[in-house]
């Protein structure tokens, strides 16, 4: 049975900026409507989200291993720590939480950087280039997953 019926979203550097430049690529959705969005298909599960957005790797990495104490899950959109830091994915591993991989943009047409996730082998979901939408999708895959109704 799942005791902690709550799912820490963690958006990387420069997500605070979506809205605001390059619709083209990333929409034209903000961090506050990619919050709510994901606390409503959250909620519609009887789920709970707490939201953290942080440009600087360490206050995101604390965020990951908090996660441990009260949280059944983790959303993580690492934006482009996603192509660099074996340190989030250590602590993602180091928890021992399921974990939904998110990316707004369909990183395979993107840049030869873009292609490696240092996230991807320990994330059992993953939703890649649904735009905004996707953080909906990994939601829904994730509690699945916590639930044991699937396994990614
Ligand atoms: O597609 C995604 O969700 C990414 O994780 C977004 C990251 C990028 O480094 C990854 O390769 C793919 C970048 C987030 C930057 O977000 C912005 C939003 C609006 C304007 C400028 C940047």
């Amino acid at each position: 049975m799942v005791t902690d019926r709550r799912l820490l979203l963690v958006n990387g550097p420069n997500l605070n900026l979506l809205g605001t430049r390059e619709p083209g690529i990333y929409g034209t959705a903000t961090l506050a409507d990619v919050e709510k969005l994901t606390t409503d298909a959250a909620a519609a599960r009887g789920f709970e989200v707490r939201a953290v957005q942080s440009n600087h790797e360490g206050v995101l990495i604390d965020a990951i291993q908090d996660a441990r104490e009260d949280c059944a899950g983790i959303v993580i959109n690492a934006g482009g720590y996603t192509h660099t830091s074996i340190a989030l994915r250590d602590a993602l591993s180091a928890i021992a939480l399921p974990v939904a991989e998110v990316h707004i943009s369909d990183l395979s047409a993107r840049e030869d950087f873009r292609q490696h996730s240092y996230i991807a082998d320990v994330a059992a979901v993953h939703v890649v280039g649904e735009g905004v939408a996707g953080y909906a999708r990994a939601v829904a895959l994730l509690i699945d997953v916590i639930t044991g109704r699937a396994d990614g």
